[in-house]
């Protein structure tokens, strides 16, 4: 069984979290096929937005546990050595990659799962679906951008009650917090994050970039760096052939027709 399910349909490349009876938890070579499939997301023009779910009752449970020999007489593990190697790598590219990635989180999201899914551009979660920063409950500081996503999104309060409590957030309630952008019912959640795709995938794409861009710059930048910025970016879409397209569309009163350039 692939750990990695991928398919493309509508400028959609979908990517599939499989491996069920671990809730998904990541191993070395679901990392790779990962890393693999979002190379292809940014290189191909055709991809043009990103969906990320998981099969099974769950969304992602971090880390495989069971690959790690933590008893007594085996040799201490560097940890670093695989966040360096695949867990920091997977968060810099969902971040860098110019085009929009909607997660649809379909079940539990724990530890470096939790923080995959807020390194997505939309998050939605089925109702039955929580978070949890489950990195304490084991001696470990939450990873995966965990400490720079958590008090960006909810506030330091909750960050510190979440990462240091490491209790379940529901997902209704990871909506009120603005942890994530929409709890949706479980029956709703594919249909919604497949026309939230749909309709990301039939925009302006290089706008789309731009705008992950400056929002992602904006949290280490002053006012004055943002202005900049701004004034930088909105030089490059404006150039782009998907502005004249809007800017057409909108005088003559059609629906765009973008071709994510
Ligand atoms: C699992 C796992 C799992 C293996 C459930 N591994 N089997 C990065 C790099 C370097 C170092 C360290 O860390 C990191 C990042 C990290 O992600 S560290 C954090 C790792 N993850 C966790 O600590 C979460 C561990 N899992 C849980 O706490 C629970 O399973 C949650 C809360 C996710 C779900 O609870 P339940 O719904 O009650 O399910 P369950 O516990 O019964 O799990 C179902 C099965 O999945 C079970 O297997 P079994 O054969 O008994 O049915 C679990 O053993 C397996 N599983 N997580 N991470």
């Amino acid at each position: 069984m692939a750990p990695i399910l991928v398919s493309r349909d509508a400028g959609i490349l979908s990517l599939t979290l499989n491996r069920p009876d671990k809730l998904n938890a990541f191993n070395p070579e679901m990392h790779k096929l990962l890393r693999d499939a979002l190379e292809e997301a940014r290189d191909e023009a055709a991809v043009r937005a990103v969906l990320l779910t998981g099969s099974g009752r769950g969304f992602c449970a971090g880390q495989d546990l069971s690959e790690r020999n933590v008893s007594a007489d085996a040799a201490p593990i560097d940890l670093s050595v695989s966040l360096g190697s695949n867990y920091n790598p997977l968060v810099r590219r969902l971040r860098a990659l110019p085009k929009p990635v909607v997660c649809a989180v379909n079940g539990v999201a724990a530890g470096a799962g939790a923080n995959i899914a807020l390194a997505c551009d939309i998050v939605l979660a089925a109702r039955s679906a929580s978070f949890v920063q489950s990195f304490s409950k084991l001696g470990l500081v939450p990873d995966s951008g965990g400490t720079y996503f958590l008090p960006r999104l909810v506030g330091s309060a909750r960050a510190m009650g979440l990462a240091l409590l490491a209790e379940r957030l529901s997902a209704d309630e990871a909506e009120r917090w603005g942890l994530i952008w929409k709890a949706v019912d479980d029956d709703r959640l594919v249909e919604e994050a497949t026309s939230i795709a749909r309709a990301l995938a039939a925009g302006p794409t290089k706008g789309y970039g731009l705008i992950k861009k400056a929002l992602h710059a904006s949290a280490g930048n002053s006012l004055d760096a943002q202005l900049d910025l701004e004034r930088d970016l909105q030089r490059e879409a404006g150039f782009s052939e998907d502005y004249r397209e809007g800017v057409a569309a909108f005088m003559q009163k059609r629906k765009p027709q973008y071709k994510g350039k």
